[in-house]
């Protein structure tokens, strides 16, 4: 018998565990890195060509149209550095910023990283070609191991990314300390750009997240056809709607699946009992005010040096200096 344990087995034991463990709380939830197998990645595709998902077409409007100034600022400590994006996806936002690097012919590595092996394939795959000249190296795994690899790969001055408001899949206690820990794994003129998404109409954040073409359903929903697939799970996707809410006061929008009936559903050996009309809490995006915004920065140890808006005011790149 093989003693041999792959990245790939450690990935799914830790998947079962904390779906378990999340089906068996109270109340009942789920977590939503896990949403992005290769069917989620391209759901999110479609999510972020919907017309009622504004915020990729916000921050694409930064990197598209403010690239010179963006350029400026991740240069003024030196033009030698590494930039780090974490949660990359299809970079098809940074590419802006990258081609005008390898312009100004920049010396500098790009390591994007994904939690998504499919995500980091396809970069390597067809990022060297849309951009000759790029030096590259896709990192997959988890996002501080990552970039602890980054380290010991190179040892330049830092620049990292963490766009796409990939901060406001964590509740704020959670993203104060994933800064924290950014920051102590950051040195002095490190720079570390965010991208949030603003308070804003209530009704246009609720629509993001609830669109009438059903994809952000089908997104939540694919989660359960995953643990299907890949943990032996037996849910039967028509017996759960997607169901998502905004509040203004506190900016969180949550996404949730409510069990339509009465059900046991299987996982592996576990059995889990659902009543009708029970919650499971799928996923947060939340939305921040220009003084959370400041305050996340100073409390983590970080100084914000600029903001970088798109032309509605709906979302911000804020860059924050070691
Ligand atoms: C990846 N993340 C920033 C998206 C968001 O807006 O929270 C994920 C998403 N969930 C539903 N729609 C989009």
């Amino acid at each position: 018998m093989s003693t041999v344990t792959t990245a790939a087995a450690t990935t799914n034991k830790l998947f079962l565990e904390e779906t378990i463990a999340g089906l068996k709380a109270e109340p009942k939830h789920m977590h939503s890195k896990y949403f992005y197998d290769e069917a989620g990645d391209y759901i999110f595709q479609q999510i972020m060509n919907m017309e009622e998902y504004y915020l990729t077409d916000a921050e694409m409007d930064i990197l598209a149209n403010q690239t010179s100034a963006l350029v400026e600022v991740v240069s003024a400590a030196g033009t030698a550095f590494d930039l780090i994006e974490l949660g990359a996806g299809d970079a098809t936002k940074s590419i802006h910023l990258l081609r005008a690097l390898i312009n100004q012919q920049f010396d500098f590595k790009y390591f994007p990283i994904d939690i998504s092996e499919h995500v980091i394939s396809s970069l390597e795959q067809s990022l060297p070609a849309q951009l000759p000249g790029l030096t590259m190296q896709g990192l997959n795994g988890d996002y501080f191991e990552m970039l602890q690899t980054a380290s010991e790969i190179s040892s330049r001055r830092k620049v990292v990314l963490f766009m796409g408001a990939n901060i406001g899949n964590m509740n704020p206690a959670e993203a104060r300390g994933f800064c924290a820990q950014l920051r102590d794994q950051l040195s002095k003129d490190d720079l570390l750009i965010v991208g949030f998404d603003l308070k804003k109409n209530p009704q246009q954040i609720l629509s993001a997240y609830s669109d009438g073409g059903g994809i952000t359903r089908s997104f939540n929903l694919n989660l359960l056809s995953r643990i299907n697939r890949e943990l032996e799970g037996n849910f039967d996707v028509q017996n759960f709607e997607h169901y998502a809410t905004y509040d203004p006061e506190t900016g969180a929008c949550k996404s949730y699946l409510i069990s339509l009936t009465n059900q046991t559903v299987k996982i592996g050996n576990e059995q889990i009992r659902f009543e009708e009309n029970e919650y499971i809490f799928m996923e947060i995006s939340q939305k921040y005010a220009l003084t959370d915004i400041e305050n996340l920065a100073r409390t983590t140890g970080f100084e914000p040096v600029h903001n970088f808006y798109d032309k509605n005011k709906y979302f911000v790149d804020s860059v924050w200096k070691c």
